[in-house]
């Protein structure tokens, strides 16, 4: 049977406006990234096709030889970049592998401490919303209110008090570096177990830029698509002991059969990862967020914790605009061509959807090869866009040197 002939002009169109618009505006969003053309083109591969219920030598369905190559390859090498006993590439998310993890070492009501959502954890950390907190017994611990950073006096106290048996660390909007060693004290202490959601920062452990957790911990899970700059995805490490109930956790558990297509394109993010330029990308990633802090602050705004060690800066609007909410910001920059999103700060009086501040990180600037003087532009960008946001002229004008500044770092010319 032939395929259709016709071109899907509709579909491939949007497709054609969202590469556009990737190439003409800021990418700011900490969460993401731009992929290499090598990642695209295995995620867009005819491993599409394949089932593959079950793991490398042991799968449900024939015709896997190929696949077991691919996903044996992503499972050595992602091992070998975080030096890792075990690991399982399948996770479709980053919330999968969360909740697989927590599967494959809970039982139901079991208690745990997780980083608050509203401090910068992330919603698998036992957010009343999420079925992590449906499932387990979650106990949120959270920064202190002098620094604004992860209160360990806290975390102890309530590691005594409740006893848990998991303690998860890691975050989605936290601006500092994150020691797992004071965390594998505590677990030690009141005989809980180690688990460190290194979603955003898994590119800056790969890229030695951070402290890698996996020595300390049972478990180390990440998505792959944040700083690491693979495709969207997920992915467990974990101690050997734990390796037989975190597979059975994702399938059958929680999975059906893995989407191999990324599998394979998770292996050449990785590769790409061990290349020693990425160690200078790492380096480069963390330079820009300081720069952009800084130049930031001198714009009159507001770092939470007082600036990053990270990919990703914390902005309290309140000292730039009190009446500028993290929501107006948003939109007014979206008009811009400046992509980022509304975020609460700690102890924030708004609400998630209204927010008074914004999550800036500069993953995806850094891949297009911008440095510190661009950093300092887009800080200038910002203020001008938020000061201005009730004139049209200065939106539009804003978004002409957005295209200016992006003509110059174009991420996919061709
Ligand atoms: N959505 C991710 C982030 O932006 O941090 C977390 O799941």
């Amino acid at each position: 049977m032939p395929w259709p002939s016709s071109r899907d002009y509709e579909l491939f169109g949007y497709i054609a406006d969202e590469r556009n618009r990737q190439n003409t505006t800021l990418q700011l969003i900490a969460s993401e990234n731009l992929v290499s053309p090598a990642v695209l083109e295995a995620s867009g591969s005819v491993l599409t096709n394949k089932y593959a219920e079950g793991y490398p030598g042991k799968r449900y369905y024939g015709g896997n030889v190929h696949v077991d190559e691919v996903e044996d390859l992503a499972r050595e090498r992602v091992k070998a970049l975080f030096g890792a006993e075990h690991a399982n590439v399948q996770p479709h998310s980053g919330a999968n592998a969360n909740m697989a993890a927590y599967q494959a070492v809970l039982e139901h009501g079991d208690t745990v401490l997780g980083l608050s959502l509203d401090h910068g954890g992330h919603l698998t950390h036992g957010s009343p919303v999420n079925a992590s907190s449906m499932l387990y017994e979650f106990v949120s611990y959270g920064l202190t209110g002098s620094d604004e950073r992860i209160d360990f006096d806290e975390l102890a106290e309530k590691a005594r008090a409740h006893r848990p048996k998991l303690i998860v660390a890691g975050a989605t909007a936290y601006p500092r570096i994150i020691d797992a060693a004071p965390f594998r004290e505590i677990a030690d202490e009141v005989g809980a177990l180690l688990m460190f959601d290194a979603a955003h920062i898994a590119g800056l452990i790969a890229g030695g830029v951070h402290p890698n957790p996996v020595p300390y911990c049972d478990i180390v899970t990440f998505t792959t698509h944040k700083t690491l700059r693979g495709p969207r995805g997920g992915c467990i490490l974990s101690r050997s002991e734990y390796a037989a109930a975190i597979d059975k956790a994702i399938f059958p558990g929680t999975q059906g059969g893995p989407l191999e297509h990324h599998v394979a394109a998770k292996a050449v993010a990785f590769r790409e990862a061990a290349d020693p330029s990425f160690a200078d990308y790492a380096r480069q990633i963390v330079a820009n967020a300081g720069a952009l802090a800084e130049a930031l602050a001198g714009h009159g705004f507001r770092l939470v914790s007082g600036g990053t060690d990270n990919h990703l800066l914390l902005v309290d609007l309140r000292t730039f605009d009190e009446e500028c909410t993290g929501a107006v910001a948003q939109n007014v920059l979206d008009r811009a061509g400046i992509t980022l999103n509304k975020n609460t700060v700690p102890d924030d009086p708004r609400s998630p959807f209204v927010t008074s501040g914004v999550r800036i990180g500069t993953p995806s600037t850094t891949t297009q090869g911008m440095r510190e003087s661009e950093m300092a532009e887009i800080a200038e960008l910002i203020a001008r866009t938020l000061r201005g946001r009730d004139d049209d002229a200065v939106v539009e004008a804003v978004r002409a040197d957005v295209a200016d500044l992006c003509g110059r770092f174009t991420p996919y010319a061709d």
